[in-house]
């Protein structure tokens, strides 16, 4: 027997995802990262419920999640003329399961027929102006895990990969919408001020343990792709304060309603 290829175990899990949720095609897909699951609940429109929800664990490919603050679940939720792919959960690089599995939902929401990859996720700001709770926009990334989701001759352009366009967008929605250079650190150690110090110097000003590699899959996949950071604390050594996990959830906790807003106001627009 072969084993099956990330891809074809992507279509498998759309293939489920359609069965389980009665949705032939989704449109745009969301991966809710720490301090946005809260947001997920205004993102069906007044009073609507989502079409459906799910198990990460009842479709192909996917494992249980184990980071508290995290829900292993999806929801399929019908907005205005948009079936959006809600992960309220991702599969982070440090959990070690490889980096097919990190990228794995990123593959079933293009399988799925999403156009549209929304990442978010909490992170460590630089810039001493972002407050915890304050939500920046990725513009784009350093990739320090030293791998990358493609495999073999695969020569993948990323220039411009956190696209403009939607970048623009969710500016007409937030003016006040900074931008940064993400830097994904392999964790789950939070960095050292050194660390951080040289994520400045090569041109980082968010840092976090996500997202890129799931961004590189989603231009893979030919998606359009937003990166929304939500900066729940300043990295280690910007300021005095040393960091605690639960800090971080609570500055998401106090930042939910504005996440909420921020993202059920983008989506009708992409
Ligand atoms: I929330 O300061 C959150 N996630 N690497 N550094 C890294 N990841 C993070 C941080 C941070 N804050």
């Amino acid at each position: 027997m072969t084993d099956t290829s990330p891809y074809d175990l992507a279509k498998e899990a759309a293939a489920t995802l359609a069965e389980l949720t009665g949705v032939e095609k989704h449109d745009v897909a969301l991966v809710l990262g720490s301090g946005w699951l809260p947001a997920a609940d205004l993102l069906a429109p007044d009073g609507q419920s989502p079409t459906a929800e799910i198990a990460t664990t009842d479709l192909p490919g996917f494992g249980a999640a184990t980071v508290a603050g995290h829900s292993g679940r999806i929801r399929s939720i019908a907005a205005g003329d948009k079936q959006l792919l809600v992960f309220l959960s991702r599969t982070h690089f440090y959990e070690g399961r490889g980096v097919a599995a990190v990228v794995h939902p990123v593959r079933t929401a293009a399988a799925a027929g999403c156009r549209t990859m929304v990442l978010t996720n909490g992170a460590g700001g630089l810039d001493t102006s972002w407050s915890p709770g304050t939500p920046v926009l990725i513009s784009d990334h350093i990739n320090l895990t030293g791998t990358s989701p493609l495999v073999g001759a695969n020569f993948v352009d990323l220039t411009d990969l956190y696209s403009g366009r939607l970048r623009a967008l969710a500016r007409q929605v937030d003016p006040s919408l900074d931008e940064g250079v993400y830097v994904q650190f392999p964790g789950p150690h939070y960095e050292t001020p050194a660390e951080v110090r040289m994520a400045g110097i090569i041109g980082g000003s968010i840092v976090g343990m996500s997202t890129a590699l799931e961004a590189i899959a989603a231009r893979e996949a030919g998606m359009e792709v937003l990166g929304i950071s939500l900066v729940t604390n300043l990295a280690a050594g910007i300021s005095d304060a040393p960091l605690n996990h639960e800090e971080v959830l609570e500055a998401g906790r106090a930042a939910a309603t504005r996440m909420g807003e921020l993202l059920s106001r983008i989506v009708p627009q992409l």
